[in-house]
């Protein structure tokens, strides 16, 4: 049996964030968690490029954009939708949701879902670095993991050698 997982190294990885304006209290400290994060796995700041857009809605479109570049090893999408009086919040994060998994499935770029959807500003604000941990870190650690097990699948003489080890990718 074979059991493969993608580790944490970031070293000669490229990544494109894009952030939402929308609940910029939130989003920004969403930010501050991804940057944190990429940067003590090996990710250079150069390496790392941020695209604010107006909106989660608004994510998957320049999310597509920037995979398509094929200058990025990830995508990390950040945002926050805050439950209103109306059906808009629904709209709002089905769409994102769904846009930012076709962006990832269309194009083979793992595209992270790092978007809160809370009831209240309170509820997102402890997701942001309350107790509730850094949501923004979270996202960054899934790019990490998904970009080296991808790594992995497509190095195909790792696969096809017999062992019953967990293997993570070297950089
Ligand atoms: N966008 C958000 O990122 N969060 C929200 O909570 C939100 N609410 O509640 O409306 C929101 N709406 C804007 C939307 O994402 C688009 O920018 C807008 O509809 C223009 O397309």
């Amino acid at each position: 049996m074979k059991h493969i997982q993608g580790n944490f190294i970031g070293n000669s990885m490229s990544v494109a964030i894009v952030v939402s304006k929308f609940n910029n209290l939130v989003t920004q400290q969403l930010l501050n968690g991804a940057q944190d994060c990429l940067t003590q796995h090996g990710v250079a700041s150069a390496n790392i490029t941020v695209a604010w857009v107006p909106g989660a809605f608004e994510l998957p479109l320049i999310a597509k954009k920037m995979a398509l570049t094929r200058h990025f090893d990830a995508i990390i999408c950040l945002g926050a939708v805050i439950q209103g009086e109306t059906t808009h919040y629904d709209f709002v994060c089905n769409q994102t949701a769904s846009g930012i998994s076709q962006v990832a499935l269309q194009t083979d770029i793992p595209t992270i879902f790092g978007v809160l959807t809370t009831n209240t500003l309170e509820q997102a604000l402890t997701r942001v670095g309350g107790k509730g941990g850094n949501k923004g870190w979270e996202a960054a650690l899934a790019a990490l993991q998904m970009r080296n097990l991808i790594k992995q699948i497509d190095d195909k003489h790792i696969l096809s050698k017999p062992t019953n080890k967990v293997f993570e990718t070297r950089t």
